[in-house]
């Protein structure tokens, strides 16, 4: 055409996202922190499901692990201690095209932020959760979590903490409507990577603990877990995690578990002499919150004034 560029098109190109698409700041965590790891993961994630950046955002509370959000380049919300489900949520009800992440630490969503994992679990919209569990206080310096180990000595407990840790994974089983509960590893990439991506592929809430080293507080609670190939039982199924033959075969201890089976992941998510790898427990079907919240959201500012009017006409006198 006369007067345009040779190379001008007037069919937008095909967008095509790489791994720096998604890269945010540079992360402040320290050296070996697991953090690293689950960052990395998820931004291949985003690139190999070619997330639009512009369309995805990562949701956090406050912690070390929630300075997430700083370090994607997406939409992202670093919200208050305790809120992120709530905060994600009320983005998913408005935004239900939009792919929310959500991560939380063993304090954020468990100590704090309790009353709303209970619900946000009930609630069961599209959102995958992420819960870096370090079993401590990060940020603030060493404090005890309730998933800290009994007898590790913290700041709040300098003689060891004097009560048996919370089990995040046997709480979330027992809420109403769990609809997706999962535990992987920071430092087995591949498992971390095929479990965070089934969560985001899962239509509901998808749970996932993450535990997470951190070598500045916690310096020496993994190496034996890492040392000891026994002590990680991955949970094996056709509609589990799926993995390669050649990480498959890095796991000694092995249990075929059908996820859809509820007294069968309590149980597996009650032991406390390994540490189930896995898609414990998957119900596609479970109720969903967001599929109520949704109503409405195609109207005109017109008819929502209609509608309002409508309500408000109920109380004429
Ligand atoms: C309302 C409120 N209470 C307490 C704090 C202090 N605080 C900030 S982060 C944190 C604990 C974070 O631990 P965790 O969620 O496990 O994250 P980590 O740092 O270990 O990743 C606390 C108690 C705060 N910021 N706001
Ligand atoms: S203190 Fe621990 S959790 Fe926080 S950045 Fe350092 S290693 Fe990671
Ligand atoms: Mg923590």
């Amino acid at each position: 055409m006369y007067g345009l560029k040779p190379d001008w098109e007037l069919e937008p190109r095909p967008r095509c996202f790489a791994l720096e698409d998604y890269g945010g700041k540079v992360p402040r965590w320290c050296p070996g922190c697991g953090d690293h790891s689950v960052l990395g993961a998820l931004q291949r994630l985003a690139r190999d499901e070619q997330l639009p950046p512009e369309k995805t955002v990562v949701v956090s509370g406050i912690g070390c692990s929630s300075r997430f959000p700083h370090y994607m380049k997406t939409y992202g919300f670093h919200g208050l201690h305790g809120r992120p489900l709530p905060i994600a949520c009320g983005v998913l009800s408005r935004r239900p095209d939009l792919h929310v992440f959500v991560v939380t630490g063993d304090g954020d969503c468990c100590a704090i932020g309790t009353a709303h994992w209970i619900h946000a679990i009930r609630y069961n919209m599209n959102l995958t959760v992420m819960m870096l569990d370090n079993q401590i206080y990060g940020l603030t310096k060493a404090q005890s979590s309730p998933t800290t180990p009994l007898g590790v000595s913290s700041l709040t407990h300098p003689h060891g903490t004097p009560l048996s840790p919370l089990n995040p994974l046997t709480v979330t089983l027992g809420i109403t409507n769990a609809s997706f509960v999962a535990q992987t590893v920071d430092w087995n990439p591949p498992h971390l990577y095929a479990t965070l991506q089934a969560a985001h592929r899962h239509g509901g809430l998808s749970f996932v603990r993450v535990i997470q080293r951190c070598p500045h507080y916690m310096p020496h609670i993994w190496e034996e877990v890492q040392q000891n190939p026994n002590s990680i039982l991955l949970l094996t199924h056709e509609k589990g995690i799926q993995l390669d033959e050649a990480v498959r075969k890095v796991f000694k201890n092995q249990q075929a578990h059908d996820p859809n089976d509820l007294d069968a992941a309590r149980a597996v998510a009650a032991r406390d002499d390994v540490i189930p790898a896995g898609l414990l427990y998957h119900n596609p079907a479970a109720e969903r919150y967001d599929r109520a919240t949704v109503a409405g959201l195609e109207m005109g500012d017109d008819e929502k004034l209609d509608a309002v009017q409508h309500a408000l006409d109920r109380f004429l006198i």
